[in-house]
């Protein structure tokens, strides 16, 4: 099928004038003012929180430190909703579609008046969303810089903190065959290079954590790949990134996101085990932890929770990328997560593990393309803030009743006494065990249950 992609990147055709938006004291966002708390508002009214109330203590804590928001700065202000098969339909007016620093000065200032009057308290950015690449690394450096210093006056002014920053790998055609599993080395050297950049940054910005998405790294082709020497360099570049962060003193988590295809056609970050194996398999397990994103769980065919269940499991849950796909389509659609459901057994884990600090729940979601009005942007944030505000308060209920918590205890008891404690402490043998069934027989049959867990937690939400 042929593309129709478009041939200007430029989402405006009118003559607007954009240097109104240069002045310190614009408004970029009129008419919108802080988002308040309105328990009692009714459907229609979209600009107010139902749910969500910042300052509400549950089990101890408040909502905003257990669910620690965040925009992202890639969907939210360079979305432009381009799609394969059309042009960019979301007019921003401030935005004249160019490379320049002026524009990418008022993309910025948008979003930290975005991120104020909804009252989110973090944002996360790729490097190149902020900051145009130049034609050299050191031209790229230098723009960073000049966007880096402004982003440091406004997260002073506002109070808005970094959750995490990230180093888009994947986009510039020299990552077409991988960053840091590019058969060529010259391309590793420059991974390396962009990498090293984002750290001082990060650090620069007081970042919390910082992400690893590997979109190019892993192969379309097996025929043409050594997938061994590709997972042994992948490896030595997070190494090099510990040591470069050590010497650095950045306290920031290292967050790998995983994903188990798109754009490559297989991604060696594949899903939560798969990237804990890879950890453990080099070492690394005691250095990075992961940030899960249930749309990429659900790409790899798992259900939305899974992935987050299993990092927690394993201690390695460090964030969470609060997004949702599209179950009738199978790519990676980043909606806004709008299942009270999901979100209830999402908040369940983090309850349960006492919180994601120092990370967040990371809106990496986009408008759709035909919700083209610029309310749309507040209206899709506030709708996930209090579908995890549900989500929270459901999730408080079901620990604090404890009967779901029970019945799985309750399902394991047999490991508490006997043969089962036995095996619980790795203390039996292959003859012991021969020995047990003899005398004890076949065991019972014990429902499984799964319809009565179901209307167990259809209870709560
Ligand atoms: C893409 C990823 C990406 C990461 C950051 O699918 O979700 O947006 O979160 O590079
Ligand atoms: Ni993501
Ligand atoms: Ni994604």
């Amino acid at each position: 099928m042929s593309s129709f992609a478009p041939t200007s990147t430029s989402a405006n055709t009118s003559s607007t004038s954009y240097a109104e938006f240069d002045k310190e004291d614009v408004e970029f966002f009129k008419g919108i003012s802080r988002i308040p708390y309105k328990p009692d508002a009714g459907p229609t009214e979209s600009l107010v929180y139902k749910h969500y109330n910042a300052s509400q203590v549950v089990l101890g804590r408040t909502m905003e430190e257990w669910l620690r928001f965040s925009v992202c700065f890639w969907h939210t202000f360079r979305g432009t909703g381009a799609d394969p098969f059309g042009f960019p339909t979301l007019i921003r007016p401030w935005d004249d579609g160019s490379n320049s620093l002026e524009n990418a000065r008022r993309r910025l200032r948008a979003s930290f008046e975005f991120f104020t009057k909804l009252g989110v308290k973090y944002w996360t950015f790729h490097d190149r969303d902020i900051a145009p690449e130049g034609g050299t690394l050191s031209e790229s450096n230098k723009n960073l810089d000049e966007i880096v210093d402004l982003a440091e006056q406004l997260q002073k002014k506002t109070g808005v903190k970094l959750l995490w920053a990230t180093c888009n790998l994947f986009s510039h055609p020299r990552y077409m065959n991988g960053a840091s599993t590019n058969p060529d080395a010259q391309v590793f050297a420059y991974a390396g290079a962009q990498v090293k950049k984002g750290l001082e940054v990060a650090q620069r910005l007081g970042a919390e954590n910082f992400v690893f998405w590997g979109g190019r790294e892993g192969f379309h082709s097996i025929l043409n790949t050594n997938i061994r020497a590709e997972l042994d360099h992948m490896a030595t570049f997070f190494r090099l990134a510990v040591a470069y962060k050590k010497k650095l003193g950045f306290k920031g988590v290292f967050l790998i996101e995983p994903k188990p295809k798109e754009p490559a056609k297989h991604q060696y970050d594949y899903d939560a085990m798969t990237v804990i194996g890879f950890l453990r398999t080099y070492g690394l397990e005691n250095e990075v932890k992961l940030n899960i994103e249930p749309n990429h769980t659900t790409l790899a065919g798992h259900a939305y929770e899974h992935d987050i269940v299993v990092a927690s499991a394993y201690n390695m849950l460090g964030s969470v990328d609060a997004n949702t796909g599209s179950p009738d389509l199978g790519w990676d659609t980043d909606q806004f997560p709008m299942d009270v459901r999901n979100a209830t057994v999402v908040m369940q884990v983090i309850l349960k593990q006492g919180g994601l600090q120092p990370g967040g729940l990371n809106f990496d979601c986009k408008v759709r393309r035909e919700s083209t009005n610029l309310e749309d942007m507040f209206i899709s944030h506030i709708g996930a803030m209090d579908t995890f505000a549900r989500g929270l308060k459901n999730a408080a209920r079901i620990l604090e009743d404890g009967i779901i918590v029970r019945h799985v205890e309750d399902r394991y008891s047999s490991y508490k006494s006997g043969i089962g404690a036995k095996i619980e402490a790795g203390n039996t043998t292959l003859e012991e065990l021969e020995e047990y069934v003899q005398t004890h027989g076949e065991p019972q049959r014990i429902s499984g249950q799964q319809e009565h867990y179901e209307n167990m937690l259809n209870f709560y939400l």
